[in-house]
């Protein structure tokens, strides 16, 4: 049986990817890098000094491991600006109804996220209370696919990991799901998260009967 839902935030949640590629675009341009939206799909899931890895990359650079962590300081200024003007409003589809659905039924729900700001993402859009654990990019060493951020959902949660129902929009992380033993629901595009159980547009897809039919796989 399925005990407990695991969400990613960026692209589950909310979309913050816009916000990211704002303040990496106009880090590369500093820099003389040309970085697309095209580009900015391979930032998705991972994590901030791996996603300016990936810039410098495309921009076929090389950098210190000091200045790289100054530079994504920089990025983070420019993006928690952004992130202080969140509101409810930019909650994706089906989000708050499939969550108080879930708390209604007894479910529990945490959060997987790369993000460093993860809480601060919730409590801006007043998804906190939903939220029974959160594991974010301060809690875990290994980033997505690993399946480490899932894993130590399930503990804090207090479930096991086929007990667990993950949603993500990356590759990477639901590779990390898997990889972890657990079924996921991808939300996105099927040709794009073909290894996922079943692929959703967005969580208004979403119900409790449907996450019962899952529990048949
Ligand atoms: P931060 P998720 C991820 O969130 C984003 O998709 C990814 O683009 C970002 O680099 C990463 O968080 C780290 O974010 O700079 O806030 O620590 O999809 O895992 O919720
Ligand atoms: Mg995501």
């Amino acid at each position: 049986t399925i005990k407990a839902c695991l969400f990613d935030l960026d692209g589950v949640l909310v979309d913050t990817a816009v916000y990211h590629f704002k303040a990496w675009h106009q880090l590369a341009q500093t820099m003389g890098i040309e970085f697309t939206e095209h580009d900015n799909e391979r930032l998705k899931g991972v994590s901030r000094v791996r996603s300016l890895e990936i810039i410098l990359e495309i921009g076929g650079k090389t950098m210190a491991q000091e200045q790289m962590l100054a530079l994504c300081e920089q990025k983070n200024k420019e993006y928690l600006e952004d992130v202080a003007k969140m509101t409810p409003e930019e909650i994706l589809p089906g989000v708050v109804d499939f969550l108080k659905a879930l708390k209604a039924e007894g479910y529990k729900i945490a959060l997987g996220s790369a993000s460093k700001n993860a809480q601060l993402i919730l409590e801006r859009t007043e998804l906190l209370p939903y939220f029974d654990a959160i594991i974010d990019g301060r809690h875990v060493v290994n980033g997505k696919p690993d399946p480490e951020v899932f894993l130590k959902g399930a503990e804090a949660l207090g479930v096991q990991p086929q007990e667990c129902l993950v949603f993500e929009d990356a590759v990477a992380g639901v590779e990390a799901a898997k990889n972890g033993g657990m079924r996921c629901v991808g939300v996105g595009q099927p040709d794009v998260l073909s290894q996922a159980d079943v692929v959703v547009k967005d969580l208004t897809e979403m119900s409790i009967s449907r996450l019962k039919e899952l529990e048949q796989i």
